[in-house]
């Protein structure tokens, strides 16, 4: 079992669960997508989200929303890279959510301590771009395209097809360079699976062999809790909490959320229960 991850500047300790704090870094309908109203607004909710009590941030200037349009190379970085830069020196290790080797590239020349990439770093280049950096790697599970992933999602076995995925990928890390220790796996919830899948891979999320390597969890806000309470994404609060435990109970090392006040509670709530751990 590793008990730490190696991210960058850091090395997180995976003794209790890590709560990861989302900011998206899109444009804002108020301000002509002027850049520095993006980046002042990023930021702001990256520190109400540390106070909040997260331990790390996940950055992000593309939506891989099911359907979303894609982002340009320049764009993506015009978003990102003045937020890793006012956000450096926040104490917290720096995730950039991205799937473009040159976007990974530019994001850990400026300071980020992982990459996050739904790809699983299969898109050419995205391996070589992290392996001689000292960068975490998030390798995710996704079925096809964002585009396209949501019209036909099929499996014979799930668990089995991650496992295999997650295995395959994470072996290519390591042969392009990568330390074991800097890596964690996350089973892609809603890429490329239906609600129904979605919920089988986390009920038997203990059934998945990951060789050791730890897991980032991400449900917050989705549609396979919508799916369930019918809700909009605003009001998916209680719900991802719900989620959020479920995956730390079945061995979730991190939780990547929107929620961070909410999930800090009740994951200290959950640790009391199960731990007696007061502190
Ligand atoms: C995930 C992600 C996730 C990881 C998004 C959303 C869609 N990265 N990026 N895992 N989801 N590692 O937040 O609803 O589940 S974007």
């Amino acid at each position: 079992m590793s008990s730490s991850l190696l991210c960058g500047r850091f090395e997180l300790s995976l003794e209790r669960p890590l709560i990861m704090g989302i900011v998206n870094v899109t444009p804002d309908s108020f301000s002509d997508g002027a850049a520095h109203f993006e980046t002042a607004a990023a930021v702001a909710h990256a520190h109400a989200l540390i106070d909040q009590g997260a331990d790390m941030l996940d950055i992000g200037g593309e939506s891989t929303r099911p359907g979303a349009e894609p982002v340009s190379i320049g764009d993506e970085l015009a978003r990102i890279l003045p937020v890793i830069e006012a956000l450096k020196g926040c104490g917290l290790p720096l995730s950039v959510d991205t799937f473009k080797p040159e976007v990974m590239r530019s994001a850990l020349a400026v300071g980020a301590d992982m990459i996050n990439d739904i790809y699983g770093f299969r898109r050419p280049g995205a391996l070589e771009a992290v392996a001689e950096s000292n960068c975490g790697l998030c390798i995710m599970h996704m079925q096809g395209e964002p585009k396209t992933m949501q019209q036909a999602p099929r499996y014979g076995n799930i668990l089995a097809e991650v496992e295999r995925f997650l295995r395959e990928r994470s072996a290519a890390a390591l042969a392009a360079g990568v330390d074991r220790r800097r890596i964690v796996l996350d089973p892609g919830y809603g890429f490329g699976k239906t609600p129904a899948q979605n919920y089988q891979l986390l009920r038997e999320l203990r059934n998945i062999d990951t060789d050791g390597y730890p897991w980032l969890i991400g449900l917050s806000r989705k549609s396979m809790i919508g799916h369930v309470i019918g809700r909009e994404p605003a009001e998916r609060v209680f719900g991802s909490v719900a989620a959020a435990l479920a995956a730390v109970a079945r061995g979730g090392h991190i939780v990547r959320v929107h929620d961070v006040a909410a999930t800090v509670d009740a994951i200290k709530v959950w640790r009391a229960i199960e731990l007696g751990d007061f502190l």
